[in-house]
């Protein structure tokens, strides 16, 4: 059955895949589902058709069947669990793999997604200036905690899971501030995740759709 997911009609990134759609894409490329994608227009996600979908009018959202899903989480853990690619086969494993998509949403990108809120939303605000030196602080412990976990190793866990997906799209956010350069292991692995064809699928998809241009050209 068709997969539908929504995402930004003109992300205010223009293109840079940093909006949520690119993790759902990159899920659903590396399992090899097809999918397609309904575009939305920041009114239209307030509106009671979008908001049936995802009560908190955001995107994106993951429709299969008579199944609705919303937040990125559930869509990708969702995806893992019906198809063969982003999760082990041993149970321990994907546990841990589970723990890692956790950690990624509910320990590191808390931390990052409030150097978005200082920097843009609250970038005019007169305390914002001094808030900044504190929010990078925390990052920073978090980035040298999760650098020395991963050490040398390719990914979280053993083999690329879910678990990588999620960090590396978390940590993709912090790609304009600089504040991965710091950590070459953490810079190496998340080029490791862009590297992948299926996020490069992922990224043109949704770079076209920003651009009208395909990544190549
Ligand atoms: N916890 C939810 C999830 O993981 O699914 C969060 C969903 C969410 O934040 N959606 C955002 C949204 O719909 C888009 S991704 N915002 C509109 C609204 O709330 O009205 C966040 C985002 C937005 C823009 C950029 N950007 O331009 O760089 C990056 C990420």
């Amino acid at each position: 059955m068709t997969i539908t997911i929504t995402a930004f009609e003109r992300s205010p990134d223009g293109g840079k895949g940093l909006a949520r759609d690119t993790r759902v894409r990159w899920a659903l490329e590396e399992v090899g589902q097809p999918y397609e994608v309904r575009l939305v227009s920041f009114a239209a996600m307030k509106q009671p058709a979008h908001l049936a979908l995802h009560p908190f009018g955001q995107i994106p959202t993951f429709e299969e069947d008579d199944l609705s899903l919303f937040e990125t989480g559930a869509i990708v853990f969702h995806i893992a669990q019906r198809h063969a690619g982003l999760l082990p086969d041993d149970a321990n494993g994907r546990a841990r793999a589970i723990t890692w998509m956790f950690a990624a949403l509910n320990t590191v990108e808390p931390a990052v997604f409030e150097l978005v809120t200082v920097r843009i939303i609250e970038g005019d605000k007169p305390w914002s200036k001094e808030r900044l030196p504190l929010v990078e602080a925390r990052i920073h412990e978090r980035l040298k905690q999760l650098s020395a976990r991963l050490g040398d190793a390719d990914w979280l866990d053993g083999a690329f899971s879910a678990g990588d997906l999620m960090m590396v799209s978390v940590l993709l956010r912090l790609k304009p501030s600089g504040l991965l350069a710091g950590y070459p292991n953490l810079a190496a692995y998340v080029a490791r995740g862009e590297a992948r064809p299926a996020y490069q699928r992922a990224f043109a998809a949704q770079l076209a759709v920003n651009t009208g241009k395909s990544a190549a050209g």
